[in-house]
This record gives C-alpha cells, sequence and structure tokens, in this order.
C-alpha cells in the first residue's frame, strides 16, 4: 500500500481514535519520499504493519477506596513495536486516558525511542484513573490491582514500563512492590524508580533537561546561544519544573508558565527557591498557578494560555496533547518569536503544526525529538540494572547532553539529506523510522 492510502484506510478502520489518526498522518505525510524509495518496504507492506500496533491489552482494574466503595477504572498496555528493542514507554494515569491516546502515545514512543539510539520498541499504557485527590492507600490499592493484571505482559525484555502523566515515583514504587511480590523477582522492570531500589539519577529530571539540551542545539545552528533566553511554556509538571531548573543553570530563564487557570509572568524568572514553590504547586489538587503570583507579587491573567506574548523568545508548550490549536498558532506566528520548541507529546494540532512550520521567521521542533530525555535516561536506567550497577549523575548527565546533540544531527542531517532544508520535524520523522523500517523488513514478516 502506498502512504497515502494508508491513512485513508486507517481512518476507515478506527474512525473514533481521532489523537491516533492525528499522530499516524503527521508521521506518514513526512516519510513518504523515505518509504517510495524502496520498494521492498512497499511489498513488504511496511508502514502499515508499522502503524497497527502490535498488540492492546485492555483489562478491567477494580479497586476499594477508603470509604469501603469500589470502582471500577479501565487498564491498558498498547505493546506497539519491538523491531529493535523490548517494548518500552510510560504509563499514563488520568481521567481522559482512552485506547486512541494510547495509541497515538506508542506510535508516537516507537519513533522516539528509535531516535535515542538505544535498543528500545515503543509501547505506552494506562488507565482512566486520576491519582489526583486519592489518598496515597488509594492510589497503592489501584496500582496494585493494575499491576496485578499487568505483570504478565511486562518483562525487563519484554515490556518496560515508565511514568507519564499521573504516574510519578509514589505510583512506580506501588506498581513495582506488586510486580515483585507476585514474580517474586528482583528485576529491571520498570524505569523512573526510586534510588533506594535501582532507580537512575536524573531520571526525573532528564526530559525537561533534554529538552533544554535540544534547544541550545538549535539556538547553535542559527547562531545564538541560550544566555539571556526568556522562555514561555505551558504546564509546570515532572518536565516543566526540569525545564526551568536547566534554564536557569545555563542563564536562561522561564518568564511565563501556563496551568489550568491561567498564565504567570514573572519577568525575573523562576529560579532559586521558586522552583522549590513549584514543586508544592504542583502536588496540589486542583493544580492551580495563581498561588505563585500571590505569593511573589507578579502577574497572573485567569483563563489563558501564554502563547502570543511578545518579551520571550521561545515557546515551549509542556502540558499535554493538542494543548496549541490554531487559534493560538496564529497568536505565536504574530507575535514574531523565532522558536517554538514541542515538549509535551503532540502538543500541537497537525493544521496548526504545518502553519507554524510554513512560517518563515520560524524554526519548529518535533515533541518526538526534543523530550526524548526522558525515555533515554529510562534507557540507561535499563542499562545500569543490567550490569548492577549505578552511575554518578554526572555521567547519566553527560550521556543524556550527548543523547540529544546526535538527536538534533541527526535530525537535521536526514532533512538535508532529502532537500527538505532545517526541517527538524520531518528530520526527526524519517530519521526515527528509517531504523524501525530497516529492522522490520531485515527480520521478515511477522
Ligand atoms: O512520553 C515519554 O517518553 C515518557 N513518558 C517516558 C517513557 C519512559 O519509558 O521513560
Amino acid at each position: 500500500m502506498k502512504a497515502t492510502e494508508v491513512i485513508d484506510d486507517l481512518r476507515r478502520r478506527f474512525p473514533n481514535e481521532p489523537e491516533y489518526l492525528q499522530a499516524v498522518e503527521e508521521v506518514v505525510t513526512s516519510i513518504e519520499d523515505v518509504y517510495n524509495e524502496h520498494p521492498e518496504f512497499e511489498r513488504y507492506n511496511l508502514i502499515e504493519r508499522l502503524c497497527l500496533p502490535d498488540r492492546i491489552i485492555s483489562f478491567r482494574v477494580s479497586w476499594v477506596d477508603d470509604k469501603g466503595q469500589v470502582h471500577n477504572n479501565m487498564g491498558y498496555r498498547i505493546q506497539h513495536n519491538n523491531a529493535i528493542g523490548p517494548y518500552k514507554g510510560g504509563i499514563r494515569f488520568h481521567a481522559s486516558v482512552n485506547q486512541s491516546i494510547l495509541k497515538f502515545l506508542a506510535f508516537e514512543q516507537t519513533f522516539k525511542n528509535s531516535l535515542t539510539t538505544l535498543p528500545m520498541g515503543g509501547g505506552k499504557g494506562g488507565s482512566d484513573f486520576s491519582p489526583k485527590g486519592k489518598s496515597d492507600m488509594e492510589v497503592m490499592r489501584f496500582c496494585q490491582a493494575f499491576m496485578t493484571e499487568l505483570y504478565r505482559h511486562i518483562g525487563p525484555d519484554e515490556d518496560v514500563p515508565a511514568g507519564d502523566i499521573g504516574v510519578g515515583g509514589r505510583e512506580i514504587g506501588y506498581l513495582y512492590g506488586q510486580y515483585k511480590r507476585i514474580r517474586n523477582c528482583y528485576e529491571g522492570v520498570l524505569t523512573g524508580k526510586g534510588m533506594s531500589y535501582g532507580g537512575s539519577l536524573i531520571r526525573p529530571e532528564a526530559t525537561g533537561y533534554g529538552a533544554v539540551y535540544y534547544l541550545q542545539e538549535v539556538l547553535k545552528h542559527e547562531n545564538d546561544t541560550i544566555e539571556g533566553k526568556r522562555l514561555a511554556i505551558s504546564g509546570y509538571g515532572n518536565v516543566g519544573w526540569g525545564i526551568m531548573k536547566k534554564a536557569a543553570e545555563l542563564g536562561a530563564k522561564v518568564t511565563y508558565f501556563a496551568g489550568p487557570d491561567g498564565y504567570i509572568h514573572d519577568p525575573d524568572g523562576v529560579t532559586g527557591e521558586k522552583l522549590d514553590y513549584i514543586l508544592e504547586m504542583r502536588a496540589k489538587d486542583p493544580m492551580h498557578c495563581k498561588p505563585y503570583a500571590d505569593k511573589y507579587g507578579v502577574e497572573f491573567v485567569a483563563g489563558e494560555k501564554c502563547w502570543g506574548v511578545k518579551d520571550v523568545d521561545v515557546y515551549m508548550p509542556a502540558a499535554t496533547q493538542n494543548d496549541v490549536r490554531m487559534e493560538s498558532a496564529e497568536k505565536i506566528a504574530a507575535s514574531g518569536v523565532k522558536y517554538y520548541i514541542e515538549v509535551a507529546n503532540m502538543p500541537t494540532t497537525n493544521d496548526a503544526l504545518n502553519f507554524l512550520r510554513g512560517q518563515k521567521h520560524m524554526v519548529v521542533a518535533p515533541s518526538k525529538a526534543v523530550n526524548a530525555g526522558g525515555v533515554g535516561v529510562s534507557g540507561l536506567e535499563m542499562s545500569q540494572n543490567s550490569e548492577r550497577l549505578s552511575w554518578t549523575a554526572e555521567e547519566v548527565d553527560a550521556q543524556l547532553h550527548k543523547m540529544m546533540k546526535n538527536i538534533h544531527k541527526v535530525s537535521a542531517e536526514a532533512a538535508e539529506e532529502y532537500g527538505l532544508g532545517y526541517d527538524l520535524v520531518a528530520g526527526a520523522n524519517i530519521a526515527g523510522f528509517k531504523k524501525v523500517a530497516e529492522a522490520m523488513y531485515e527480520q521478515g514478516v511477522f
């Protein structure tokens, strides 16, 4: 099947999965040239095979709350592709989770993991359970119930989950405890673990740090530097916080950040003890950012996002998927800001992304490259677990930095090779695709 036929076919078969179709369309349209260059790929119907997940596991998760009430959530694991390594990708606990969202995330993860150069296939899982507002004991009971089914589908050489939205150190701990109890086996089956039981230094910061390292490479390419740069971001979860911290360390600053209730403008930047306050704020339910404005006497704009503000140099959407739609993209383009660096998985709708890529004054970078440092350090955690050693923070950070430089380099080179200029979006798709496609081709039809 031709690339465009694959998209039409998937649209017909999965009409109720808009996020999945969106992610597929974004990638498939940009790898068409590479695909057409390889008639053997078409003979092997390789694109369609790469778009369809290897396996979808779904199950009911029943658990008991503190009042003795029974709740039933849905649990999922999408094992998308293991051509280049065991399935690898996070688990998301959020009320919005459904099969379409997890299929898009697992699909994206496959290309992202390929870009890291580490041997990791793509997968994603989760549940429509939200830990927000639940007690520790309720979260623990939920995680134990979730793992009681999931354990039979995962393993250190089979499928290695990690965190994502709603799954942090606490959840990973409970999930790991239950896996170990059932399997009676102490092994590196999850990443993002605590430091006392096999976690890696720098993993919590890795996605945000990696995004800033990637930004540095983009700036270098444009004969620019990070010093003094003002960043506007959305989201101040794990990833946003990492960006704030690394930016401050390198002489840049986050001057705008948005949360669910509106956005903050702090011209001095989020630095020093304000970073600790962010941690405090994000643990609250509901997760509002207004208290930051009250505490530090800065501006808060209710109900708005910070897209379109002019007194910044870089925009970095770091909240969740489809945060930036056409209306925001138009404001972003009109603001004159040059750098649009996606961080959250698929934060831009396809029409908005294509619109921004078409702006001559802008450089646009895709999330699957920019946020790959998170799973990259998960890969390093797997290596440390396999050799039963722990590396120093400096060692992990140096490897992360090297990885991000390389991802930028191979993406830029791939785009150049296909005559696309400095197109980091297409470049990341092409570079990520090539490795997985070659591995699938060489391994035959499976
Ligand atoms: O979207 C992502 O790359 C993650 N949530 C991290 C996955 C991982 O396995 O560390």
